[in-house]
């Protein structure tokens, strides 16, 4: 029996961080034995908001080693770069005929991101963001889709586009599942634990990049807010330590409680400096990996992966075409 397909991706946009790793990445890591995996950098996406084409383009390397480094193993798993396949366009604007405005006025994520600039300023492809999203998972048959928590409303449409092609044009598009780590759905930001990090956050301070230098590293953690009180407790009523904790025990395999036991009656001080050494145990070897991969080496990957999909996409754009309508 053939494996059942993962799909997911990360927007070359900001810095990747723990958030992002712990969240989506080191789940598809830990999912590319049991399914086909193809994890795209999502380049389309990034420039719904505006970006510097020199950076982006650095970026989306940067994205492509990250995965690489993380221990995406492209023997096992596709990675490729969403521009190079043009079939996500073209089925984003066949999807976009079926969504209806309201639909997307509810996105939270298009609420906030364009609260921040105003509404006014907002772009139409901020707005159209679920449905290119909606594209990518469709185009593939992608049965499970790993995502951070944020995620799962645009997974909801993807699912609900799908029943709708499928009804109204005959079985085309298989039903998509979200795949979420309960743990690591929603990591924290560390200067405000009632938000989610983020790479497009103001304060560097919010997030710990996955190429933050290790004193760097130290330094995010002992600024990072604590709830007040002085112990080491595992509860909603203390989200920041909450969090901290999270963290700690997705990085190091021990649960939230062996932890608080660990720390009985020590501080904030010593368990900072614990997490501290177990983030840097991830991420030293993870950057020795990561600078290790040549530029050229990875581009050449890119461009072969996005051939190797292009024949499923364009074999599903084939049958959507015929479905609607199109002379062919
Ligand atoms: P932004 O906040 O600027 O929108 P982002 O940090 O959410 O960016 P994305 O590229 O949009 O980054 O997300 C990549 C993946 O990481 C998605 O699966 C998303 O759900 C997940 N993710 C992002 N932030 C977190 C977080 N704080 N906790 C857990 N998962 C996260
Ligand atoms: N919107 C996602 C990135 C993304 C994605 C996808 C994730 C674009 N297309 C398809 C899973 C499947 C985000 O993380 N902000």
């Amino acid at each position: 029996m053939s494996k059942k397909r993962i799909f997911s991706g990360v927007q070359p946009s900001g810095d990747v961080h723990i958030g992002n790793y712990l969240g989506a990445i080191k789940n598809w890591v830990d999912l590319q034995d049991e399914f086909e995996s193809i994890f795209c950098i999502v380049d389309l996406h990034a420039i719904t908001v505006s970006q510097d084409p020199e950076e982006l383009r650095r970026k989306t390397l940067e994205v492509a080693k990250v995965y690489l480094a993380a221990g995406i193993d492209p023997k096992k798993s596709t990675i490729y770069v969403q521009s190079q396949v043009s079939e996500h366009a073209e089925l984003a604007w066949i999807l976009n005929t079926i969504t209806g405005m309201s639909e997307l006025e509810k996105m939270t994520q298009f609420k906030d991101k364009s609260q921040k600039d105003g509404l006014e300023s907002a772009r139409v492809g901020l707005f159209d963001y679920p449905v290119l999203m909606a594209a990518d998972i469709l185009l593939y048959d992608t049965e499970v889709v790993p995502v951070g928590e944020d995620q799962m409303q645009h997974i909801e449409l993807a699912r609900t586009l799908a029943r709708r092609f499928n009804k109204r044009f005959g079985d085309t598009f298989v039903v998509p599942k979200g795949h979420l780590k309960k743990e690591t759905m929603r990591v924290m930001g560390l200067d405000d634990p009632a938000k989610k990090m983020s790479k497009s956050a103001t304060s560097e301070m919010n997030y710990i990049s996955l190429l933050d230098s290790p004193e760097i590293v130290e330094k995010k953690i002992k600024r990072a807010v604590t709830d007040s009180g002085s112990d080491i407790t595992y509860s909603d009523d203390r989200p920041a330590i909450q969090n901290l904790i999270n963290i700690y025990s997705s990085f190091s395999g021990k649960s939230p409680e062996e932890i608080v036991a660990e720390y009985e009656g020590k501080g904030f001080g010593e368990f900072k400096k614990g997490l501290t050494e177990t983030v840097l145990e991830f991420i030293i070897p993870f950057q020795e990996k990561y600078s290790s991969l040549k530029d050229e080496e990875v581009i050449e990957l890119l461009l072969e992966n996005a051939k190797k999909v292009s024949s499923i996409a364009k074999n599903k754009m084939d049958e959507v075409k015929n479905k609607v309508g199109f002379l062919q």
